[in-house]
Parts: structure tokens; C-alpha cells; sequence
């Protein structure tokens, strides 16, 4: 038997194709690992940083208003050409794309979707703090293969996706993954360029006193957010009688690895009293990071109801999250609707 850090992601997935085609049949399997040769030519853009001209913005702006930064395209154009030609999806979308990419013609179609977020935490790559790719895989419905696939054949509910990950460009590279049957990191061997099983099943530690939010954004909390981050940051004077702690590296991928790995809570509350609007979107954000959570024994809410129970109505909508620890997650709710 091999010990974990032997165990490749291409072992790992044949492993789990031959425990369960259900969870990983062939076809999923091949477009992981497209995946996540995408996520390392993505890493090797990263690293280049000044040297290789990739820094900085373009001047344009995505379908969100928000400017895009050289990599989000670079990043965005990577994922498409890897993924396009392989025969296992039927069309892609992304943060970058007004709308869905289908395949051309001139490839084979396949029966999946896949969703992502090419450059997570964008805004910090100029500054060389860790930043991520997140992906999602849906089923593309059956009638599909008949017709044009569009928007709508994207807009499922979380609780619809066959896989879901992360890569995070950090001091280490790593991927971490779900088929639906537990949570495992890969890192990166930059020698041999493989992913190399490192950790998992993973489980959220519970009990950690950290919680990540965005505090300049307090104005916009609802009374049952305040009321929660109150009562943390009162710490030993406060009901709870402990101190907590903050993190928040505006990367969602980085706090949610830090999550999965020590525990606590990350919020980005969807509830600013003048517009109702959040900043993280459902399909490619949400959805991916609440599957990992839920599966690593957390929880995730989009403040009140399972994040991976909303049934979308845009690709690009937006959701408030509250996610990690499952207690704290369940106190989150409460205080929601309790005030
Ligand atoms: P992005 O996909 O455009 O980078 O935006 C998403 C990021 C998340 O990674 C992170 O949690 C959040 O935006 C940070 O937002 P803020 O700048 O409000 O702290
Ligand atoms: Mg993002």
C-alpha cells in the first residue's frame, strides 16, 4: 500500500472510481484532472508576478462593474482552453463571462457543467497574499444533448453538484476536493509537477475561537449579525466569557482553508439595510466552498436557510454566507431570528 503522500490525485480518483462509480465515474474523473492541470499553468502565471508582466489591471470590467485584474483573464482563458476539448463538458461559466462558454462544435460534447471563479481574492495578487481558483460541477440536465445548452440549464441548487474544489496559490500549492464522499487536500510536488494526497478525510475542528468577517462593513450588519460579533469581541467581558479572535485576508479561499484545517467561522453577510445585497455569488463562491463545509461535518447559511438549498435565479446572483464551525453556524441562525 502506498502511504498517503505516495498517493497521486490520478491514484486517488481511480481509487475512488473503483469504490463507487456513482460518486466518480470515469468521465468526472478525467475532467478533475483537467481541473487541476488548468490550476497549475493558473499557479505558474501567478508566481511569475512582475517578471513575467502579469500584475496590475486591464482597465476593463466584468459583467459585476468590477475592474479585472491581468490574471482574472489570464487565469479565465486557461481554465477555458484546458477544459474546452476534452469531450467532458457540455459548457462552462464563470465571474469572468457575462454568460455560459459552450463548447464548439468542433469538440465532442460531454454531460457536465463546470463553474469557477479563475482568480479568487483578485484584488490581492499584486500584493502577494494567497489567492485561489474555486470550481464547481454540475450534471447538464438530460434534454441537453438534444439542443443549445443555456443560463438556465446552470441555475441548480447546491445540493445538485456532482463535485466541487479549490486550488489555493499560497506559500504552498494545494487542491482540495469533494465528490461527495469527504474532503482531501492535495500538494503540489513543484519537482515532479504532481498533486500529492496531504490531508483528509478532513474534518472542521470544532470549538476554534476566530471568526472572519469584514468589520468595515458593521453599518450593514442585521441585528442578529451584530448581536453575534458583539458578543465575540466582548470576549471575557462578555456572556461568553472567552476571547476570540479575527482573521479575514479578504481571500475567500484562504479562509476557508483556514477553516477547514483549524476551525471557526467566516461570514459575508448578504444583509446590507439599504440594498439587501451580498457580495458573494451563489454558482461558483457559495455553493463549491458550502458542499466542502457540509462536507467536512460544518454547516453553511445564507444567514437563515442551507446555502445549498437555494434555488438560483441568475448566474451571477449573489448570497449571503455564514459558514464553518456547525455550532456556530446554528447560533448564527438563531440570533437571526431571534435579533
Ligand atoms: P473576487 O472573486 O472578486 O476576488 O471577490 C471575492 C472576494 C472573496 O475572496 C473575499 O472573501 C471577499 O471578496 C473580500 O471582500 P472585501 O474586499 O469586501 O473584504
Ligand atoms: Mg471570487
Amino acid at each position: 500500500m502506498p502511504t498517503p503522500r505516495q498517493t497521486t490525485l490520478t491514484r486517488f480518483l481511480i481509487e475512488q472510481q473503483r469504490r463507487s462509480e456513482e460518486t466518480c465515474p470515469p468521465e468526472l474523473r478525467l475532467l478533475i484532472e483537467t481541473v487541476a492541470r488548468a490550476c497549475k499553468a493558473v499557479n505558474q502565471a501567478i508566481s511569475k508576478g512582475a517578471l513575467g508582466d502579469v500584475l496590475g489591471s486591464l482597465g476593463s470590467e466584468n459583467v459585476q462593474g468590477e475592474v479585472q485584474k491581468k490574471l482574472d483573464v489570464i487565469a479565465n482563458d486557461l481554465l477555458l482552453d484546458a477544459n474546452e476539448w476534452g469531450g467532458h463538458l457540455a459548457a462552462m461559466a464563470s465571474e469572468e463571462m457575462e454568460t455560459i462558454h459552450r463548447i464548439p462544435n468542433r469538440f465532442p460534447r460531454g454531460e457536465y457543467l463546470l463553474l469557477f471563479d479563475p482568480i479568487d481574492g483578485s484584488s490581492n495578487v499584486d500584493v502577494d497574499l494567497s489567492v485561489g481558483t474555486i470550481f464547481s460541477v454540475l450534471r447538464a440536465p438530460e434534454d441537453c444533448a438534444g439542443r443549445e445548452v443555456t443560463e438556465a440549464d446552470f441555475l441548480q441548487p447546491g445540493r445538485a453538484q456532482v463535485a466541487a474544489g479549490y486550488a489555493i496559490y499560497g506559500p504552498q500549492t494545494l487542491l482540495v476536493l469533494t465528490v461527495g464522499d469527504g474532503v482531501y487536500e492535495f500538494t503540489l510536488d513543484r519537482e515532479i509537477g504532481s498533486w500529492r494526497l496531504t490531508d483528509g478525510p478532513m474534518r472542521i475542528p470544532s470549538g476554534n475561537r476566530e471568526f472572519a468577517i469584514n468589520m468595515a462593513r458593521r453599518r450593514q450588519w442585521s441585528p442578529g449579525i451584530a448581536r453575534y460579533i458583539e458578543e465575540r469581541i466582548l470576549g471575557t467581558e462578555g456572556p461568553l466569557g472567552e476571547d476570540y479572535n479575527m482573521r479575514w485576508t479578504a481571500s475567500m479561499v484562504a479562509d476557508i482553508h483556514r477553516i477547514l484545517k483549524r476551525g471557526g467561522v467566516f461570514l459575508y453577510p448578504g444583509d446590507h439595510r439599504e440594498t439587501g445585497k451580498a457580495k458573494l455569488r451563489l454558482l461558483y463562491e457559495a455553493n463549491p466552498m458550502s458542499f466542502l463545509i457540509e462536507q467536512a461535518g460544518g454547516a453553511s447559511i445564507d444567514g437563515a436557510e442551507p446555502i445549498m438549498d437555494v434555488a438560483p435565479i441568475g448566474l451571477h446572483q449573489r448570497v449571503g454566507v455564514v459558514l464553518g464551525d456547525a455550532e456556530e453556524v446554528a447560533l448564527v441562525a438563531e440570533y437571526g431570528r431571534t435579533g
